[in-house]
């Protein structure tokens, strides 16, 4: 699931300015992705990449991917400058419509390392046990993507997905029963935009036939709500059989994990100890986006 670019496509990308985006509300521009696309559709092997990346995170027994664009990186100066993450976006807009729920932030919101938050929430130092983002919005986005400006530099915090249908398909029929009920709820909904309404309480498993539909779940609920016994005993097991699936792999410089959120779900191991000794500006550093599939192409795009 880790795609390179091509080296005569990162030469075109290196040598290409791409103009800044507009927004349309809280969408990217249907403008801005027809002028990114005409730009880049004449890169060499531009389309032959996409059409890996979208099989990776769309195709059969797919739903992840890492983009490695830690080479454009290096040579555009950094992860976090505009010209990259012009590209970031780009490729991003070739899988759906990148768009930002957080009227307060801009495209790309910040996950930097925070030593005094909850450690297993988002820029917390430890756990971050498996979900999927905005779990308990009625409309989630199909997507949501990472992008690695700087890993922990004490070693920490490898990235873990798990796919989720798999999993599911692992638990007792009693268990999936309770999972399926409208039981379950998690965080709060405020000032959010493009994602429906708040969705509480939430079933875990919709219905949809095995293999399609969202898989609503989140670890952190484990704790952080209060659910009934054999309601909490049925997550329980899920989250178990999460982690007996999961992959990991450290995200580098560079790397852009693109998360298909109907179909597996993502997480991160401990950051390494010691992060009050790293200084704020040298700590991990991700920068998070979120995709929005257009209606009518299922699961697609
Ligand atoms: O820090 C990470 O790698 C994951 C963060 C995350 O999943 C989130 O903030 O929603
Ligand atoms: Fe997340």
């Amino acid at each position: 699931m880790f795609i390179g670019i091509p080296s005569e496509l990162e030469a075109a990308l290196t040598d290409l300015t791409l103009p800044a985006w507009k927004l349309d509300g809280p969408a990217l521009a249907r403008s801005t992705m027809e002028e990114y696309r005409t730009e880049l559709a004449t890169a060499p092997r531009f389309e032959e990449t996409v059409a890996t990346l979208r099989h990776a995170v769309t195709g059969e027994g797919g739903g992840y991917a890492v983009l490695r664009l830690g080479n454009l990186a290096k040579a555009l100066g950094s992860a976090a400058g505009d010209r990259f993450l012009r590209l970031a976006t780009a490729f991003a807009a070739e899988i759906a419509t990148p768009f930002s729920p957080f009227p307060q932030w801009p495209l790309w919101k910040d996950i930097g390392v925070k030593i005094d938050k909850d450690p297993g929430k988002s820029s917390g130092i430890g756990y971050n046990a498996f979900h999927m983002d905005l779990v308990n919005a009625t409309r989630p986005p199909e997507y949501t993507t990472l992008l690695c400006v700087r890993p922990d530099p004490l070693g920490g915090g490898p990235s873990i997905l798990s796919d989720a249908h798999a999993a599911v398909a692992r638990l007792s029929e009693d268990n999936r029963a309770l999972l399926a009920e409208s039981a379950y709820h998690y965080g709060t909904f405020f000032n959010l935009h493009g994602l429906g309404e708040e969705c509480k309480p939430f079933p875990i498993l919709d219905g949809s036939d095995p293999g399609a539909g969202f898989v609503r779940f989140t670890a952190k609920m484990l704790e952080r709500s209060q659910l009934s016994e054999a309601h909490g005993a049925a997550a329980r097991e899920l989250a178990e059989q999460l982690v007996w699936g999961q992959v990991s792999f450290m995200l580098e410089a560079g790397d852009y994990l693109i998360v298909n959120q109907r179909r597996f779900l993502h997480g991160r191991e401990a950051l390494q100890s010691g992060q009050e000794t790293v200084p704020v500006g040298d700590r991990r550093l991700l920068l998070q986006l979120f995709l929005r599939a257009q209606p009518g192409t299922g699961s697609a795009a």
